[in-house]
């Protein structure tokens, strides 16, 4: 017995000392007396986790931008937290942090989009998370001054990829809102910079091209008064300023009620050209039809201005913000059309209305701002690595793709009974 108990013991001692343990002192070295070099550093620490580091957006480098000029770069990613022309629920200034955060879970290393075939962030283009334009919380015409200052400061500067020959001149910049009153001093600044109007594909439940006296102003002097510029009248502003193309721009998503007893809110929405595509189209025309509607009224060659207001989703998915209306599409219908219009020239776009105050408790509105703007930034630099004649489309085919449910379906129907079929071919 003795003699088995030593045995045991021996063995043990043997197996242990001939085994690294996970116990064992790792050997620590001083760094060398000239410092490590750096890309042993950027090996070791150069990446995060989803949840280590500082909230910029994606985990990308953050630069003030608009007191950093020497920092070129060819997308910005501009937090614009301002929230003082809301009609109903405010709170969207948290949203560029909110949005910020929600990011956290895109990387560099895994950031590679399988919807369209490229990692936006590994890709040509230099994107910086900007920072924040600081705006005041107490004067709405000293905060439009500002946002229209640094959009245009920002905008105005070359882009470090430039190059005329494929109309990349100035950086593109995706702001995170803020309430949806942001796109108007966007939409100043590029057409200044573009010299000219550009179109504007809206999704938003909303109209957001009310006349200011749509709104109770008996106390306002309107037009002209400060009181004019809110989140439901921004795009009034703009096409009374000639910022948008008539004719050329369109609503998706509407399903807001209207002022009074008719539909006067769309003789004045026609009067600014746009094309209105409802929530409920979707049913009747698919994510297909939706994407083709769009397409074939803006073109791929027009600037285009993306402005998505997060209040298009149901707010049963996406209920943090200002002005929630039932019945949305989903975060998959969303971002299946945004996908379908890739090739479309955005020169600018913003994600708005996300007020995380309002939001649920998984942050769902959030993520799906981070997700639009992901979608988005993948779109612009597609559409530059086509432009520059870097994108070879065999090499983005999505291997072992599924075959669509339409496909799947089918097959359903082929292996079940005439009466079954005749069901399921109705519903399809
Ligand atoms: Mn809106």
């Amino acid at each position: 017995m003795r003699f088995l108990a030593h045995s045991i013991i021996s063995f043990c001692t043997i197996f242990t000392s001939a085994r690294a343990s996970f116990y064992d002192n790792p050997t620590l070295e001083l760094p060398p007396d000239g410092g490590t070099p750096i890309d042993e550093l950027e090996k070791k620490w150069g990446t995060d986790f989803g949840f280590s580091g500082i909230s910029t957006w994606a985990h990308l480098q953050h630069t003030r931008c608009l007191t950093t000029p020497s920092q070129l770069f060819d997308i910005g990613i501009l937090g614009i937290p301002f929230d003082t022309s809301v009609s109903f629920r405010p709170g969207a200034r948290f949203g560029p942090r909110a949005i910020r955060a929600a990011s956290a879970r895109q990387t560099s290393f895994r950031g590679f989009n399988a919807r369209a075939g490229l990692n936006p962030y590994t890709s040509w283009p230099k994107i910086l998370d900007c920072g924040d334009i600081p705006v005041s919380p107490f004067d709405n015409a000293l905060a439009l001054r500002q946002m229209s200052e640094a959009y245009l400061e920002l905008l105005h500067r070359p882009a470090l990829s430039r190059d005329e020959s494929v109309g990349w001149v100035h950086p593109r910049i995706v702001a995170l809102g803020g309430d949806h009153s942001i796109a108007l001093p966007a939409l100043r600044s590029l057409s200044k910079v573009y010299g000219g109007p550009v179109a504007v594909l809206h999704f938003d439940a909303h109209l957001d091209t009310w006349h200011p006296a749509k709104y109770p102003s008996a106390w306002f002097e309107s037009p002209g008064a400060q009181s004019d510029f809110t989140h439901g009248s921004m795009f009034w502003i703009a096409s009374n300023e000639g910022l948008i193309m008539n004719s050329s721009s369109v609503h998706a998503g509407l399903r807001t009620r209207l002022s009074g007893d008719d539909f006067g809110d769309y003789e004045d929405d026609d009067q600014q050209g746009f094309l209105r595509i409802e929530t409920d189209d979707i049913d009747v025309l698919g994510v297909n039809g939706i994407v083709q509607t769009i397409l074939g009224r803006i073109g791929t060659e027009k600037p285009v201005y993306i402005s998505v207001d997060i209040d298009v989703l149901d707010p049963g998915i996406a209920p943090g913000t200002g002005t929630p209306e039932p019945g949305g599409w989903t975060t998959r219908e969303l971002i299946q059309i945004l996908r379908g219009i890739e090739g479309l020239n955005v020169v600018g776009a913003d994600v708005v209305e996300v007020s995380p105050g309002y939001d649920d408790r998984g942050e769902g509105t959030a993520l799906a701002g981070a997700q639009v703007a992901y979608e988005i930034l993948t779109s612009i630099v597609k559409r530059g690595m086509v432009d520059r004649g870097l994108w070879v489309e065999s090499e983005h085919v999505k291997p072992n793709k599924l075959v669509s449910w339409r496909q799947k379906a089918q097959e359903v129907i082929e292996g079940i009974g005439e009466k079954a079929q005749s069901v399921v071919k109705d519903e399809l």
